[in-house]
């Protein structure tokens, strides 16, 4: 024993102290260890679950509209219905709305009560006047009328009305450009300041080219920059070719140079846009009628056709513009723009049948659309046709 004492490296009374302390160690631990466990039963990790529950909350909201994506596709926006596409006929009445309800003011008048056909015909020509169809047009329209009226004293408003739209599709006459006998076909386009001869090129453009033609516009109003960039902007909008010099150039020079470009490309058809000139500038009218000659020399029998471009709104005004530059270049069609904005629509008639020079399209809007080819029956009846007869029609 004693042995044994002695093989202990500590005494007894250093034994039993130290496995009291230890002891009184192990008993704390065991109460913490109890402790924390009884804890955590009553309420599991509650300072966790809040930032889990944000980081959740932050990610799930995304997480849920892709779950709805791939089970069901969320409905589109509710849009607004798209309007159906308007027929060119209801295009065309829409822009001579003005035009027509002017008119139709009129005509109220002439056809209000059951009257003879002289007080008719009477009130028939002021309405006429005053939409701009010109003294000797107008008298042409009620010979007509009075023609296919003849023998009926009080002759009902249909039977009027049908002789006034037979007799203003009469005035108007048909026909289109003429028919290309030559490639390349060359079109000079002219008129005075500000009537949309650019515009109508770009239009002109786009029309031909959906037809299938290639198109080649020529930039000879070398006056302004802005006027080659603008038709430049039509070109490339439209793709179609483009022969340009620097603003200040000759015209001519560009005509000239547009034609043998032309040749050289085999393009169907030349549009030459020219700067616009007051028809009573004798100067300026010279130079055109040179542009003409220079084309001719570029392409023998070239320009093939003269197109002046009128602006409706400009009324009898329009007429005496045209006569002079029918007598300069000899004129072979008229472009007759912006009808969308006037109530004098009826001077396309005094135009057609004071020249004898064809309307072939007409401008009724800015955009690249809203250019017709003319059609004597359509603007007769959008010119006459009333309310009902236009809501039944569309
Ligand atoms: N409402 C309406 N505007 C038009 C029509 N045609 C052209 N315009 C507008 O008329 C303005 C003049 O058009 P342009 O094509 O520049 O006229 P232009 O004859 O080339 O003018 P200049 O070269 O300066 O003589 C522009 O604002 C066009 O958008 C049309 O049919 N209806
Ligand atoms: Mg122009």
């Amino acid at each position: 024993m004693n042995e044994l004492m002695q093989s202990w490296p500590l005494s007894p009374d250093a034994t039993t102290a130290g496995l009291a302390v230890l002891g009184v160690v192990l008993v704390v631990l065991l109460a913490v260890l109890l402790r924390g466990r009884a804890k955590s039963a009553e309420a599991p990790r509650q300072p966790e679950t809040e930032p889990t529950e944000i980081e959740i909350d932050a990610g799930a909201e995304p997480a849920e509209v892709e779950e709805d994506e791939t089970e069901e596709p969320p409905l589109p926006e509710p849009a607004a219905p798209a309007p159906p596409p308007l027929s060119a006929a209801a295009r065309l009445r829409g822009a001579l709305a003005k035009s027509r309800e002017t008119l139709r003011q009129r005509l109220a008048d002439v056809f209000g009560g059951n009257r003879e056909l002289d007080a008719i015909l009477e009130s028939l020509e002021e309405a006429l006047l005053i939409a701009d169809v010109g003294v000797k047009t107008t008298s042409k329209i009620l010979k007509t009328v009075r023609e296919r009226c003849a023998g009926e004293k009080q002759p009902a408003e249909s039977k009027v009305r049908d002789a006034l739209q037979a007799a203003i599709e009469d005035v108007l006459g048909s026909g289109g450009p003429k028919t290309r006998t030559s490639k390349p076909w060359v079109v000079l386009v002219c008129g005075v300041n500000g009537v949309g001869k650019t515009t109508s090129i770009g239009k002109l453009a786009a029309h031909f080219r959906a037809a299938g033609d290639e198109v080649l516009l020529v930039a000879a109003d070398t006056f302004r920059a802005a006027a080659i960039d603008q038709l430049g902007i039509w070109a490339e909008r439209v793709g179609a070719d483009l022969v340009r010099h620097q603003s200040g150039a000759d015209p001519g020079a560009v005509a000239f140079d547009g034609m043998k470009a032309a040749v050289a490309r085999g393009t169907d058809l030349v549009l030459v846009d020219t700067a616009g000139r007051l028809h009573t500038r004798e100067n300026l009218m010279d130079e055109i009628r040179k542009v003409s000659r220079v084309i001719g020399k570029g392409l023998p029998g070239a320009p093939h056709e003269v197109w002046l471009v009128l602006d409706a709104t400009t009324g009898q005004n329009a007429l005496h513009q045209a006569k002079v530059f029918g007598d300069t270049l000899g004129l072979t069609g008229i472009v007759l723009t912006k009808l969308d904005g006037t109530a004098k629509g009826g001077a396309a008639l005094a135009v057609r049948e004071e020249l004898g020079v064809p309307i072939l399209f007409i401008g009724v809007g800015e955009g690249i659309d809203d250019l017709r080819p003319f059609s004597n029956v359509d603007y007769a009846r959008a010119l006459l046709g009333d309310e009902s007869e236009i809501a039944r029609a569309n």
